[in-house]
């Protein structure tokens, strides 16, 4: 059966405007105008790629389409709708402040968050065996109140939610790879049971003050949320440890229904906004790994949802080694960079330690 693959145009004409990249542009402060780092390249140049190496011919396209008021609500306060319907003649930022979109930025977002909708029911209803969604803006970061960290709606959250009421699929384990802590859907879930929330992210870089080990979920959720803060400069062997080690047996312990992946392509050895050291073999390590996962635990059915990734060159060789493992093809495209024979890509003992404190908390899962 085939791999689902969710792109449009409109996804690339996500305005995030002028900026000095993460700043705004500013000639008193020495700013001087660029690109805000979410801008259409990364993900844009990723697609092109699949088209140009006939990957896509093994794919299964799925037409997003918008989500309606009625599903952001599932997840999201009317006032931050609101304040999103209100801005989107104009464009303007989504709640905190570096959250930039331009006239429409609304309609695109909901055609993300829409395709993510679209590429769970497919795998669902069986018309397609897994799938990819290559969705912008990204989600990871929104909360229920307000847009953050380039995310102007929770994509994943607002999917969960909604496929719920169509689908018998009680349990999503949702595990989140971007080099960011995924804030925005473990507070979702917070409390929630049926969502297993793992997040992988370097330890303290965004949000601010998140994503540490203690943070595990209150109420019937305590347990149900995962983290996993890694040291900067953790390469393959500390993704693969941490997935074999923490990923795989919260999984195995949790049972979900469907295995959901954030992916972002930070975490690679040439992203400008993370600081460590995954390579295309490294994402194909893990992509292999869950897709085992879900062979083994839900008839297969894994969605990976594309989340951050900012190194123009290199996002486009990560995620098609992703899409290339979700497809099983025999004869992977070859990754022209070769940073596999990085020094210390190998697990080294301050990350088997930070493993090690999440690998404790594995107890609180249970079904
Ligand atoms: C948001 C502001 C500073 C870091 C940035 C992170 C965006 C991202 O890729 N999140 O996953
Ligand atoms: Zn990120």
């Amino acid at each position: 059966m085939a791999t689902g693959y969710v792109y449009h145009e409109l996804f690339g004409w996500h305005d995030t405007g002028t900026q000095a990249q993460l700043l705004p542009a500013n000639v008193a402060q020495g700013l001087q105008p660029f690109h805000h780092y979410e801008y259409a390249e990364p993900k844009r140049r990723a697609h092109e790629l699949v088209v140009v190496t006939g990957l896509v011919d093994h794919l299964t396209r799925i037409a997003p389409r918008p989500a309606t008021d009625e599903e952001i609500l599932l997840v999201h306060t009317p006032h931050h709708l609101d304040r999103l319907v209100t801005a989107n003649p104009t464009g303007g930022d989504a709640g905190d402040g570096g959250t930039k979109f331009g006239p429409g930025g609304l309609d695109i977002a909901r055609l993300a968050a829409g395709g993510v909708i679209r590429a769970f029911d497919a795998v669902l209803d069986g018309s397609v065996r897994n799938a990819y969604a290559l969705v912008r803006p990204p989600g990871h970061h929104a909360i229920p109140d307000s847009g953050m960290g380039f995310c102007l709606l929770a994509n994943i959250a607002i999917a969960i939610r909604s496929v719920r009421r169509t689908h018998d699929c009680k349990r999503v384990a949702v595990v989140d790879i971007d080099v960011h802590h995924g804030n925005g859907t473990q507070t979702v879930f917070w409390e929630d049971p049926t969502v297993l929330a793992i997040s992988l992210h370097q330890d303290r870089m965004f949000p601010p003050d998140s994503g540490h080990v203690t943070e595990r979920g209150a109420g019937p959720g305590f347990g149900y949320t995962l983290n996993l803060p890694l040291p900067p400069g953790t390469g393959k062997g500390g993704y693969q440890e941490s997935i074999r080690r923490v990923v795989l047996p919260a999984l195995r312990r949790f049972r979900p229904d469907l295995i959901v992946v954030a992916a972002g392509y930070d975490a690679s050895a040439l992203d400008p906004l993370g600081r460590m050291m995954l390579t295309p073999g490294g994402y194909r390590d893990i992509t292999k790994a869950l897709v085992d996962a879900a062979n083994t635990l839900c008839g297969g059915r894994i969605v990976a949802v594309q989340e951050g990734g900012y190194a123009e060159a290199y996002v486009p060789f990560c995620l098609h080694a992703v899409v290339e493992e979700l497809v099983g093809v025999e004869k992977p495209f070859p990754d022209p960079f070769h940073f596999d024979r990085l020094g210390q890509q190998e697990l080294q003992p301050h990350q088997d330690a930070a493993i090690k404190a999440t690998e404790k908390l594995l107890v609180d899962i249970h079904h």
